[in-house]
């Protein structure tokens, strides 16, 4: 192994010369943002020299690369994640306390890069960490957009959206690739000539406009193993920034058009998660990525192989969601109309490389792009799946002779639509889900026409997470706590874990695990009193729910909930109630009213229940500004409960469920994604199921519905907080400001379906398994068990385990070691 570890005095020696190189300062006179960026350019060094010896064991060993094709990428701060991975965190915080600094507050001077939405991007960014500690060669393809998620502000309760300019200062781990450009088309029409001397057709884009897209690299550290992967997103450049050919030709405006193509391409990241709003823009952004990402992969491969049929012994596309499906057509259009080779064996080939992951089942997430859309602004492109459509449907009329319903069912163009999911299914050689009860209504209910069809292509692929960020880093003190206990292999090793249930009944594991818990508390408090302004008890329990705001979620749930406590302790001011402090994070997709309005109505809720001394500080509401990668870190190492209370069968995963648990909180849920496998790892008894199955939400959905009306006539609790809604309670005396929620939970006067989410059918019984998480609070030496038997049994839900199980069944990736 090479020795990678930082010697102190000549790292300080470093940055104290790239002070001075970059701005002409001495350290003394430097701000904290100038020391970060001579921090980080003085590690960005060392990153280098690994690297390139990475690039070089990958061209000596000719391993199968995969390609992890993604939208987003939700990497969060880079620096301290490195020194991590490094193995230099403490050295280097020594060094800059020598020099004055807090490595924590340099730490907080990155841009937090939020490429990614939520889910999806966020798994993403562990799945880099862990291919790269694990020693595979792979690379992350996506998009540099300019603009990364925009920053949640809350004003006068409501959430106002602002731009996320992470470029601003200059992005210290970024490398600007420019030999590697590559000319994407957009547009135009296809001109068919027939060749004799072959007799065959060839097709030629004319007509069309192009962007040059430029990649920029950045490393991915794996852990402790001087191994450097890449991370390669693509930027937009005009492709020769003004056409002076065009500009004579008296065509000005085809010039500028584009100039500006690439201007708006990678501007901004979509920020709808679970939804798919259709627009054209989108589509640029998907073909321009894939188009480029494919080129380069070909290319890359051709440099060492000569046979394009080996392709699918040398190179993995998984496709993160149905957004880089285009990736199926864009190959096909590579190995047909540039390398010539017949359909059949194209076909062969694109299948055998490419492969899909499914991440939600909601509708209103399925893309569906209509065909005058697709086809007007990638012409060939929708050529090619016009063919793969005409004969996957001679496919299904063979196995099912004359079954149109499969067809209409089935078809990957249909209605004037193109329909991703299909395409993505039928070109590929694998389909998964990401927690077995996914995969398992994905089989029986979404996709259940393709699983009879190939049966062979659908498996399971249990989501995971880094213990590198969301413990090593995130949580310090209880990372050396379970180092102290049994050792340091769970960094790489996260089934280690279990060794710690020996723990479960010591006291004084109990009472150190509790403590450190409290210290996070404290750093957490400390955090929301600078933040918000809001005093909060480390003793009381720290209730969290952190993610996007979505109804299926039901942050709603949780807030009605507080309602109806708040009442309570009001009409009973004597009865016993231990003390809790509600946490939330979340943005709203910035079109999404209803998600907006629940922000609202939480701080409001906030607002009065803070506010009112008459409850001695019993409950206390806080809603976390801008939540993100670099907060949670530190929420997670917070939280005493965290809640986990999606509609059954909605959340097709989760991934926070884990990073809670890893850190000691037992949940609070229902029987929905990876909370099922997560109640099997740690025992029913020690976390806080309640609700309808998946099984019986998908009966009532199955029947037309459930009737929410019931439940307010018959439950004066429920019926009291639903008026709370309309009644001023927590509006100043409007009547209207939460109306539509009020409306969206009993249909009062519309047509729609009331209630979707099944939360008056599943509100008592969350309100009885919040009654238990209290008594389990109480007793102190049972919590501390719980919560220690929470991280001891989290082993199973790290992403080097989800990696490896891609590995072994859909990529089949060769293991590398640097320097053999
Ligand atoms: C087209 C708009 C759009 C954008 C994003 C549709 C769908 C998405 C994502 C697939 C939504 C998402 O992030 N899904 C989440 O993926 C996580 C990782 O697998 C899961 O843990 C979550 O349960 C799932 O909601």
């Amino acid at each position: 192994m090479l020795d990678n570890h930082f010697k102190k005095e000549e790292f300080k020696k470093s940055v104290k010369e790239n002070v001075k190189m970059l701005y002409r300062k001495t350290i003394e006179e430097a701000t904290q943002e100038q020391v970060f960026q001579a921090v980080s350019l003085a590690v960005k060094d060392v990153i280098i020299d690994n690297w390139l010896l990475t690039q070089k064991q990958y061209e000596k060993d000719d391993p199968k690369i995969v390609y992890y094709l993604s939208m987003e990428f939700l990497m969060g701060r880079a620096l301290g994640n490195n020194l991590i991975n490094l193995c230099a965190y403490d050295e280097v915080k020594e060094a800059l306390d020598e020099l004055g600094f807090d490595l924590n507050v340099i730490e907080d001077q990155e841009p937090d890069p939020a490429l990614g939405n939520g889910g999806l991007g966020r798994l993403a960014a562990c799945f880099l960490d862990s291919l790269t500690t694990l020693g595979y060669c792979a690379y992350g393809c996506g998009i540099r957009y300019h603009y990364g998620l925009f920053k949640q502000k809350i004003e006068d309760g409501y959430q106002v959206e602002v731009p996320d300019n992470w470029l601003k200062n200059g992005y210290p781990f970024e490398l600007r690739r420019p030999e590697y450009a590559k000319e994407v088309k957009f547009g135009g029409y296809v001109k068919v000539e027939y060749d004799p001397a072959t007799g065959r057709n060839h097709f030629i884009q004319e007509g069309y406009q192009s962007v040059l897209a430029v990649p920029y690299d950045m490393p991915i550290v794996g852990y402790n193993n001087n191994v450097v992967n890449t991370l390669r997103i693509w930027d937009a450049e005009a492709i020769n920034d003004f056409r002076l050919d065009l500009f004579d030709k008296g065509e000005y405006h085809k010039a500028v058009e584009q100039e500006n193509l690439a201007k708006n391409i990678v501007e901004v990241l979509y920020p709808n998660d679970n939804h798919y709003a259709g627009k054209e823009l989108r589509l640029k952004q998907q073909y321009f990525f894939i188009s480029a990402s494919i080129q380069e992969a070909i290319e890359k491969f051709k440099k060492t192989h000569s046979d394009l049929h080996d392709l699918p012994k040398k190179v993995a596309f998984q496709l993160n969601d149905t957004h880089p499906t285009m990736t199926v057509a864009e190959l096909m259009r590579i190995l047909v109309d540039e390398e010539n080779l017949e359909w059949e064996d194209a076909w062969n080939i694109t299948t055998q490389t490419c492969a899909y992951t499914n991440h939600t089942i909601m509708s209103e997430a399925l893309e569906k792009w209509p065909i005058e859309l697709f086809s007007r602004l990638l012409p060939r492109i929708y050529q090619i799946i016009e063919e793969i459509n005409r004969r996957f449907l001679l496919e299904i009329q063979q196995k099912y002779p004359g079954n149109q319903e499969k067809i209409r069912k089935m078809a990957i163009i249909y209605d004037g639509q193109v329909k991703m999911a299909h395409l993505a299914i039928a070109g590929g050689h694998s389909v998964n889900g990401v927690a077995r009860l996914h995969t398992e209504i994905l089989k029986k209910q979404e996709l259940k026409d393709f699983y009879e069809m190939y049966p062979d292509k659908f498996n399971n692929k249990t989501n995971g997470i880094t213990q590198r960020r969301f413990l090593l880093h995130g949580n310090p003190l209880l990372a050396s706590w379970v180092t102290e206990h049994i050792g340091a292999g769970w960094i790489t090793d996260l089934s280690q874990l279990s060794k710690l249930k020996v723990y479960a009944d010591d006291k004084k594991a109990q009472q150190e695990f509790m403590n450190i818990k409290y210290q996070n508390k404290v750093r957490l408090a400390k955090y929301i009193l600078e933040h918000n302004g809001i005093e909060v008890n480390p003793n009381s329990i720290f209730d969290v729910q952190v993610k996007r705001l979505h109804e299926y979620k039901r942050q709603l749930m949780n807030i009605l909930h507080v309602m109806y406590l708040y009442n309570k302790i009001k009409e009973h001011p004597e009865m016993p109630f231990y003390p809790r402090t509600f946490i939330f994070g979340a943005k709203a997709a910035a079109g999404y009213r209803r998600a907006k309005q629940t922000i609202k109505l939480i701080n409001a809720v906030a607002d009065v229940i803070n506010n009112d001394k008459s409850i001695n500080g019993k409950i206390k509401v806080v809603f976390i500004e801008n939540y993100r990668v670099s907060n949670a870190e530190m929420i997670f190492a917070a939280a005493d409960v965290s809640e986990q209370i999606s509609t059954a069968s909605k959340e097709a995963s989760g991934t926070g469920n884990m990073k809670f648990m890893l850190n000691g909180a037992p949940t609070i849920g229902t029987m929905d994604g990876a909370n099922v496998e997560i109640v099997e790892e740690v025992g029913a008894e020690n976390a806080f199921i309640f609700g309808l199955s998946s099984d019986e939400v998908i009966n009532y959905e199955n029947n037309g519905g459930y009737d929410p009306m019931q439940y307010f006539n018959n439950d004066p609790d429920i019926r009291n907080v639903l008026m709370q809604l309309i009644n001023g309670t927590y509006s100043n005396g409007d009547f209207n400001m939460f109306r539509e929620i009020y409306d969206s939970l009993l249909n009062t006067n519309s047509s729609d379906k009331a209630d979707t989410y099944f939360i008056l059918a599943d509100f008592k019984s969350y309100a009885a398994a919040q009654e238990k998480v209290e008594e389990a609070y109480r007793d102190e030496e049972r919590w501390a068990k719980m919560a220690l038997l929470n991280t001891a049994c989290a082993g199973k839900f790290t992403s080097d385990r989800t990696i490896q199980q891609y590995v072994d069944e859909i990529w089949h990736l060769d293991k590398v070691v640097i320097g053999k």
